[in-house]
């Protein structure tokens, strides 16, 4: 059959959670819906590639389960009996509700609760202006990020790094701790023209032989959480077989006879015995770094999972700042640009609304939260009220038994603005339908680049979806407020905030669908001096200027912290009754819980499965394709077992976030994840789990 043919082709922005944040070409039809979507090919960080879930996007937003009218429980929480109401009945409902439980219990026992589902500035983080509008409870945004940002700003102190597109132009990439080619394709395009082009060596450091690995030259299967130790054995290498830079250390680092002196005890035999890895494999690495000046670390989120994480990507953000690749064109490091947006959001966010300092409640530990754990609530009261967009925290949030028991209390009144209902929105008092990003407008900071993009509203929305925007704004004006915020559409929000910032006007960047935002490369790899007032990258951390920079909160004593880079043993540890490590590494294609109703994803993942060493499994009498159960004091979780000798003895491996519908027993893998913050600031230690596993009965 021949594809339909395009009416028109528009230029828009993948609206996911995923450093890529692809500029795409979409084709509309001539009935209003939409064909194909490709990468843009005249983007250069995009360059024509994109994911496969998001090409077949039609199957998503043309999905006959989309959710196209308000909806209110009628019978038990969690029973699926709905009464279909109108937009007036259920915005009515939930202002009065808010009200009245505002009266009753005060503004902090409504916390508004959101994450990245669109990474569409204005969608996304209007929900502020509603909290700012009425005093409610904070968050405190630790899911993704907590562990892994302050590692990185730990060293150079400021979140960014060099152009990614330039590593095509290194002579060894090292990717480190991300599945590129499940979580960020574009990492893959621009590594592997390095090695085209240039014959450079592609090194792949992971806990299991992923898709990425795949394609390395250099594979390196750690243990998990020992990424600290396989860093500071490379640096011990470094300067004792003489490839450190130390005329680079000296005008660009706080090195110190102390800190070589502390290396010198890593020694690569004290890192085998951590990591598993033997000391040739170690050596090897630390030389082929060494004798490499143009090496660039693409440093991702999964080894910054682990209890340890923080520190972990401080230590490996250390390796070419003693090397002095950041002086080289193709060389240094990157994990997000996060740092350099210099965007003013006030407005957006409703700064000017603000009253008071009402309490940080840290989403990862929801659960706790929400049954009322005392600790979690900071001391302050039970949370009564909920409104949910753009998380599905009931599947991706961890300790789940805590969160499903705490979303389907009674005294809990829960609203949940949604595209499909989830199982968060399951649990729901009241679901509100919501647009998807062609149908609503927005702008996009790309993470994983160095471009800003903008994404038109240019299809019709199913039934009575409405965007973010617009359901804060009828809220907050039913809540009483006049302000003019809570009128403006979400085009001029857009306009306002480009204005604002000094960006050019959106006009302009219509034309294109982009602004570069690309620093001069002269800063990105900071050859005038890192981010800290004497211009020197840390070896020894100062954990407390990383809090004042981003206001990060501190879950442990200061005190406990390791003085310089370094392997920080506090992952969970195994014992008789666990004696596995589980990692819940990403699907391909699955983008966290997104995607996985989707019929060509589903396809692809298959059931909900664990990868299993041939030799654990020979040993616990498992076979390949049987059923499984994993499990911790936390919970445990029906799996399909996976024979795999790309993974350490000792280590388990689970793709993905499937519906927890979707696995028998009807729990998902976030049944066995920690929810308790791991130091120095917060974040869910997701890849890190101690867990037993026997054959289902
Ligand atoms: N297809 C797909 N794409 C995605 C996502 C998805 O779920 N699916 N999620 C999106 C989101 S929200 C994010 S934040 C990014 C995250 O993307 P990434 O930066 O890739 O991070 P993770 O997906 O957490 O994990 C990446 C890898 O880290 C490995 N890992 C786990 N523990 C360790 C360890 O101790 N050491 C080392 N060296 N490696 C370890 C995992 O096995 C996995 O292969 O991806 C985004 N893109
Ligand atoms: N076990 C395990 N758990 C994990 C992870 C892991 O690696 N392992 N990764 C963690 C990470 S890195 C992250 S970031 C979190 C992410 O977890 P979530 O932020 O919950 O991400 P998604 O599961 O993609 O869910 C996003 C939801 O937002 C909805 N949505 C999308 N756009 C809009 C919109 O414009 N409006 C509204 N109202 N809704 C919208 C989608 O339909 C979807 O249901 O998960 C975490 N959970
Ligand atoms: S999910 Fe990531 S790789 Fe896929 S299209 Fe979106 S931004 Fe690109
Ligand atoms: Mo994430």
């Amino acid at each position: 059959m021949n594809a339909p043919i395009a009416q028109r082709t528009i230029r828009s922005v993948c609206p996911h959670d995923c450093p890529s944040v692809c500029a795409l070409d979409v084709d509309i039809l001539a009935d209003g819906t939409i064909g194909r979507v490709r990468g843009a090919k005249d983007d250069p960080y995009t360059a024509g590639v994109i994911c496969e879930k998001v090409a077949r996007y039609a199957e998503r937003i043309h999905h006959p389960e989309r959710l196209t009218h308000p909806l209110r429980r009628v019978g038990p929480k969690g029973a699926g009996q709905w009464q279909r109401i109108s937009w007036d009945e259920a915005l009515d409902e939930i202002a009065q509700r808010f009200l009245a439980i505002e009266s009753e219990h005060g503004p902090e026992a409504i916390w508004p609760y959101f994450y990245a589902g669109t990474m569409g500035h204005v969608q996304r983080d209007g929900i502020e202006r509603l909290r700012a509008l009425r005093g409610y409870s904070h968050q405190y945004d630790t899911i993704c990020t907590g562990l892994a940002w302050p590692g990185y700003i730990a060293g150079t102190g400021l979140l960014g790094g060099v152009n990614p597109e330039q590593m095509a132009e290194a002579d060894c990439v090292v990717i480190w701790g991300t599945n590129a080619v499940h979580t960020q394709v574009n990492v893959m395009t621009h590594a592997m023209k390095a090695r085209k082009t240039r014959g450079a060596k592609v090194v792949v450091i992971d806990i299991y032989r992923n898709a990425t690995m795949d394609q390395a030259d250099m594979g390196l299967v750690l243990r998990p959480g020992t990424d600290g130790a396989l860093a500071v054995a490379t640096m011990h290498v470094l300067l004792r077989d003489g490839l450190a830079n130390r005329d680079y250390m000296d005008r660009f680092t706080d090195f110190s006879p102390e800190f070589e002196a502390h290396l010198a005890t890593r020694t690569p035999e004290w890192a085998a015995d951590i990591t598993g890895l033997s000391v040739a494999e170690i050596e090897g690495f630390a030389h082929l770094i060494g004798q490499t000046p143009r090496s660039f670390f693409r440093l991702g989120f999964g080894f910054s999972r682990q209890r340890n994480g923080s520190t972990a990507m401080h230590a490996a953000l250390c390796i070419p700042a003693m090397t002095g690749a950041w002086q080289h064109r193709g060389g240094g490091a990157f994990h997000s640009n996060s740092g350099t947006w210099a965007l003013d959001k006030s407005r957006l966010t409703g700064k000017h609304l603000q009253k008071g300092t009402p309490r940080l409640l840290d989403m990862s530990e929801i659960g706790p939260i929400l049954i009322g754990d005392a600790r979690a609530l900071q001391g302050g009261g039970p949370v009564h009220a909920m409104i949910v967009q753009n998380t599905n925290p009931a599947t991706v949030a961890p300790e789940q038994t805590l969160v499903q028991q705490g979303l389907r209390r009674d005294d809990l009144f829960l609203v949940v603005h949604e595209q499909f209902m989830t199982e968060t929105a399951e649990l729901a008092d009241i679901v509100l339908p919501a647009t998807m990003f062609l149908e609503h407008n927005d702008y996009y900071t790309r993470g994983g680049h160095t471009r800003v993009l903008y994404g038109p509203a240019v299809v019709d929305a199913p039934g009575e979806a409405r965007s973010n925007h617009e359901v804060i704004n009828a809220i907050a004006q039913r809540l009483g407020s006049d302000d003019p915020i809570f009128r403006t559409s979400d085009r001029d929000v857009v306009a306002d905030t480009f204005a604002r910032s000094n960006y050019p006007a959106l006009e302009e960047v219509e034309k294109t669908g982009y602004i570069d935002r690309g620093r001069p490369d002269d800063d990105a790899r900071f050859a005038n001096g890192f981010a800290w007032p004497d211009g020197r990258f840390r070896f020894a951390p100062n954990w407390q200027a990383v809090s004042d920079i981003k206001g990060y909160r501190w879950v442990c004593d200061p005190a406990i912290l390791p003085r310089f880079a370094d392997h920080w043993a506090i992952t969970e540890a195994t014992d008789a009754e666990h004696p596995f490590k589980l990692a819940t590494s990403p699907a391909r294609a699955f983008l966290n819980s997104s995607f996985n109703q989707t019929p060509g994803s589903l396809r692809r993942e298959g059931e909900p499965s664990v990868f299993i060493h041939p030799d654990d499994a020979a040993r616990l009498g498992i076979a390949n394709g049987a059923p499984v159960v994993v499990g911790n004091h936390r919970g445990s979780v029906q799996l399909t077992a996976r024979l795999f000798d790309g993974l350490r003895t000792g280590v388990l491996i689970a793709e993905g976030l499937h519906r927890n519908k979707a696995h028998r027993g009807g729990q998902g893998i976030n049944m066995l994840t920690s929810a308790e913050p791991a130091p120095p600031f917060g974040g869910a230690p997701f890849h890190d789990a101690a867990v037993w596993i026997r054959l289902a009965s």
